[in-house]
């Protein structure tokens, strides 16, 4: 009988493995007759029975409500929330749990932050700096923000296809009247690795709070918000092995303890009279609802899952099947390849010469392969390339370079099917 450490360090070794892989049963299926290979992770990723059952188990033995009741379930529901809060505070090195806001995903973060934060803190005139790399959610919360209170938005160029950041402009940008700067950590087109530490530190000299995009980088890689030194950052469940629906904004204590309520309702209240209300401290103050309790619940299994197998094994297998992915696909002919050669997370945007994204898409899925067609919701960036849609393969820690191998072989196919 293996100890966990011992699992732990065999598991280490065999990322990809047919055992590991027997923790998601989703993966052992076929899609028309053809075994499922599953290159959609940057999408959502699959779930380990060990969430399965976490999530099970609560609905089977401690379903209850949160903080409001004193009988047994209640209890028991209430530590396993706010266990999965200190959880996540461990799992990004926050200093306390306090500074743990359980959202629905990445998206509902950056609009809390956007709408409670901004709201109070920026005037008209004031500038927010973003990427070119964002995502959609990176960028339509402010456009929102900037529509209501008169703030303008401006964005820190990228190179070009190599999709790096143009940090040579970096001082020219942080240095117009900008307040805020939100930045994706790893882009989810061009699989860039921003130095978020970095362009933080920078930031932060000149006083700008700094929003972090980590949807795709939590649970993909080990993520310490001190040694980042950003004021918030934003990450969702689904997106490493835990459900959909659950997600986590980290806020630094001063700045979510001086922010007003994001929404109103039952759990955030201290006392409502007809006219006034008087609102919980954080994190309490920005959970208004019934929560997503037995999301929480995955989310802690999915924490545990990952840090078992250690995330730096795991970034370093992901960026290798990103490298590989980007090795064999440029030898496809009639291929442009988007993002990083080298330095690069593990997906990888391209485009065929003679076949749009969505028809590749769909004739892959023919053969099992499952990726992705589409702006992935980066419509900027896909202007700025002068393209409407790339297809991307996104793997994870469940994947091996054979299902690379295979990938590129049914491309290579599509792609001679449809040149005749
Ligand atoms: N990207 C993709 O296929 P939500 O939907 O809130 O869980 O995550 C939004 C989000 C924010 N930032 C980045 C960098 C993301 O990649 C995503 C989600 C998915 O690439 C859906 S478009």
């Amino acid at each position: 009988m293996l100890t966990e450490t011992d699992r732990a360090a065999h598991l280490q070794t065999t990322l990809g493995s047919a055992e590991l892989r027997q923790d998601f049963p989703i993966l052992d299926q076929e899609i028309r007759g053809n075994p499922l290979i599953y290159l959609d992770n940057a999408a959502t990723t699959q779930k380990p029975r060990s969430v399965l059952k976490a999530i099970r188990d609560y609905y089977e033995n401690d379903n209850s409500n949160v903080h409001r009741g004193i009988h047994a379930l209640s209890q028991r529901a209430t530590e396993a929330y706010e266990g999965a809060r200190e959880r996540a505070a461990a799992f990004i090195n926050a200093s306390r749990s306090e500074e743990i806001v359980f959202t629905r995903g990445t998206t509902e973060g950056i609009n809390l932050v956007a709408q409670s934060w901004g709201r109070v803190n920026l005037k008209p005139g004031d500038k927010i700096l973003l990427t070119e790399m964002e995502h959609h959610s990176n960028i339509v919360p402010w456009q929102l923000l900037a529509e209501q209170i008169g703030v303008e938005l401006v964005y820190l160029p990228i190179t070009g296809e190599d999709g790096m950041l143009d940090l040579n402009r970096l001082d020219e940008f942080l240095s117009r009247d900008v307040k805020v700067f939100a930045m994706t950590h790893i882009s989810n087109t061009l699989g860039t690795i921003n130095p978020v530490a970095w362009l933080c530190q920078r930031a932060r000299r000149q006083g700008i709070v700094t929003v972090v995009d980590a949807a795709q980088s939590a649970g993909h890689s080990p993520l310490d918000v001190q040694a980042i030194g950003c004021d918030f950052l934003a990450f969702s469940g689904h997106k490493m092995c835990a459900p959909t629906g659950i997600g986590v904004l980290y806020g630094r204590k001063d700045l979510l303890e001086a922010m007003p309520p994001y929404q109103g309702g039952g759990e955030m209240i201290l006392s409502v009279d007809f006219h006034k209300t008087t609102f919980k401290r954080p994190p309490l103050k920005f959970e208004a609802g019934t929560p997503n309790i037995a999301g929480a619940i995955g989310l802690k299994a999915a924490m545990d899952y990952i840090d078992t197998l250690g995330r730096e094994a795991i970034f370093e297998h992901d960026c290798d099947l990103g490298r590989y992915a980007y090795q064999q696909f440029s030898q496809l002919d009639g291929i442009r390849l988007y993002g990083p050669v080298q330095e690069r997370a593990g997906l990888l945007s391209f485009l065929l010469t003679d076949v749009h994204a969505h028809d590749l898409v769909t004739a892959t899925d023919q053969k099992g392969l499952a990726l992705r067609g589409g702006h992935h919701c980066n419509q900027p960036l896909m202007r700025k390339l002068g393209i409407e849609s790339t297809a991307r393969v996104s793997g994870y820690f469940y994947n091996t370079r054979k299902e690379i191998d295979q990938a590129v072989e049914i491309v290579n196919a599509v792609q001679r099917f449809f040149s005749g």
